[in-house]
């Protein structure tokens, strides 16, 4: 039993349609007609937190195990699942998980370039947002890069949540993501003040279903913090030598934004991301402006190579004035696929 969209409580969230990124994964069975709808908002030692009833009265979190017949059959943060079983919510309750339904998106990554074995994130979230320090942890280009790529591979729209804006001025950052016209959020924590430029975060999650990802330290559990009240997700002293944050947060985990606005998973930090699984044209239809122009392009065309029909393309102007910076910051994103993983 596929979860309609009507019960959910955000009616408004934002569903794609499964254009592209997401691998539909679970042929439906008609077995267990008695399951039923779930969501995963926790993942911890082979037990799953779910929730039940979302949006209704009887809205509940359940702890379940996976059913032996899934096999090794991965399940992850934000998998619409389908339980039997106790699924009452009571405290000694166990259910079992019999189905994952099809996934709408799918947040993964490689261990490195050449690491063919997949790693899944998260799944069914619609908004990538990469979190960066502006200091203290300095920001990583190279892996901000990557976590675009993967936000455009798995058909997620990317965010950059830039943190730490008392430490550091982020005019010299932004420029070099104008280009890409990702747009960004800009926050403050501090103790005397809370947090500064939380609304905009507010209003950029509003509605959505929005992953933190980003290196250890830089404040992604912070933000939760102070975007769900009673998260207490718990948060790291960065080592002012080593720049180096612990790893505090050790799963994924999904809340609900207050007032039933949204979804936002906090993850753990990442050191790097591999990007073994991207294909190219997965990326530039992130790019309609450019996109148009690979018509005339050599058949496999890497668009990273001389016989790209996109210069021409850019050179006759039909890309608009902003073509070339676009050119360049999409053929930047190309190439991080084939340097260092980390960083
Ligand atoms: N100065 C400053 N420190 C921050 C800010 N946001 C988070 N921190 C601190 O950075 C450290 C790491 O934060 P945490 O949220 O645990 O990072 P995470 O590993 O990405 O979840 C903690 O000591 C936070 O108090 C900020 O905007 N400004
Ligand atoms: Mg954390
Ligand atoms: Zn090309």
């Amino acid at each position: 039993m596929a979860r309609s969209a009507s019960d959910y409580d955000e009616s408004d969230v934002r569903i794609r349609p499964n254009k592209r990124g997401s691998r539909p994964r679970s042929k439906d069975r008609p077995a267990h007609l008695d399951a039923v709808p779930a969501m995963v908002t926790g993942v911890d030692r082979g037990r799953y937190t779910v929730i039940v009833g979302l949006g209704t009265d009887n809205e509940r979190v359940v702890l379940a195990m996976r059913a032996r017949e899934l096999g090794r059959k991965g399940i992850v943060v934000g998998d619409d699942v389908a339980l039997v079983g106790d699924v009452t919510g009571s405290p000694d309750a166990l259910a079992r998980i019999v189905r994952v339904e099809t996934r709408r998106t799918l947040l993964r990554r490689t261990a490195d370039d050449t690491d063919p074995v997949e790693r899944v994130i998260v799944a069914n979230a619609d908004q990538l947002v990469v979190v960066s320090a502006l200091a203290n942890p300095e920001p990583r280009p190279r892996l901000i890069d990557r976590c675009l790529v993967a936000a455009y591979d798995a058909g997620m729209d990317p965010l950059l949540a830039l943190t730490k804006a008392d430490l550091a001025d982020p005019a010299p950052f932004l420029e070099n993501y104008a280009p890409l016209e990702v747009p960004a959020v800009i926050t403050a924590t501090t103790d005397a003040d809370g947090t500064d430029g939380l609304d905009a975060v507010r209003d950029a999650l509003h509605g959505r279903v929005s992953v933190l990802v980003g290196h250890s330290g830089v404040g992604k559990s912070t933000l939760v913090n102070a975007l769900v009240p009673g998260a207490y997700r718990a948060t790291g002293v960065v080592n002012d030598v080593t720049g180096r944050g612990r790893h505090t947060s050790t799963s994924a985990v999904a809340l609900r934004l207050p007032d039933g606005d949204g979804w936002v998973i906090d993850t753990p930090g990442i050191r790097s991301f591999g990007l073994a699984h991207v294909d190219p044209e997965r990326i530039i239809t992130h790019f309609p402006d450019l996109e148009a122009g690979t018509d005339e392009c050599p058949r496999g065309c890497s668009h990273d190579e001389e016989e790209c029909a996109l210069d021409t393309w850019v050179a006759e102007g039909h890309a608009g004035p902003a073509g070339t910076s676009r050119l360049e910051s999409l053929r930047r994103l190309l190439r991080t696929r084939h340097t260092q993983s980390g960083d």
